[in-house]
């Protein structure tokens, strides 16, 4: 019986926080956390969102200009990354990440912020508290400041770990803060970018 308690309590405490949360809710991993927010979830899930070792490149070729932004989105359970919606959000069953931040930019490195870098590196802020357990995440780059804007994104392909080396899509395990470092893979133009087209015919 106590058994069942401990797997009811986190499951009730899950759904109430889900039900405060807006779908793509923004999150800027250094942003403030509104009052009522969760700090923790029970499944004690931690993971830093890092690109560090292979810089993501734009549709030129180079390194991202610093300043763009990078999604933390979740896979809502078809185990596919969803192309965007038309405003940059994600699309088809995925979600921004349900947890302490959703976005991130590309800022390099350095211990202060060069905005005006370009090396097509980043690293979150915070350590991802995810609020939905047995959930897989991916993260999509823009190259731009605004994902309702920004002409291409491209997705992740890869992730590492200190212990686990997987594929485009990463599910955090309970224990001790994990360092996910992403690779992103080929550009993509923007889902409107033709819809833009025809409508200025
Ligand atoms: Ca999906």
């Amino acid at each position: 019986m106590q058994r069942l308690f401990l797997i009811l309590i986190p499951l009730v405490l899950c759904s109430s926080v889900w039900a405060q949360m807006e779908k793509n809710q923004i999150m800027w991993d250094n942003g403030v956390l509104p009052p009522n927010w969760p700090k923790e979830n029970p499944y004690g899930m931690y993971a830093t969102m890092n690109c560090t070792v292979k810089p993501v490149l734009d549709h030129t070729g180079k390194p991202h200009h610093h300043g763009h932004v990078a999604q933390l989105i979740m896979d809502g359970g078809n185990g596919v990354q969803d192309p965007p919606k038309v405003d940059g959000m994600p699309g088809g069953d995925d979600t921004l990440a349900f947890g302490n931040f959703n976005m991130v930019r590309i800022l390099g490195l350095d211990a202060y912020d060069d905005p005006n870098g370009e090396t097509g590196t980043f690293y979150s802020k915070r350590a991802f508290v995810p609020f939905v357990p047995n959930r897989s995440y991916y993260m999509r780059v823009w190259e731009g400041p605004d994902p309702n804007s920004a002409p291409y994104y491209q997705d992740t392909i890869e992730y590492t770990t200190s212990d686990d080396h997987g594929g485009a899509m990463f599910t955090p395990s309970p224990g001790l803060p994990t360092e996910v470092d992403w690779v992103f893979g080929v550009t993509k133009p923007r889902p409107d970018s033709t819809l833009k087209k025809d409508s200025s015919k």
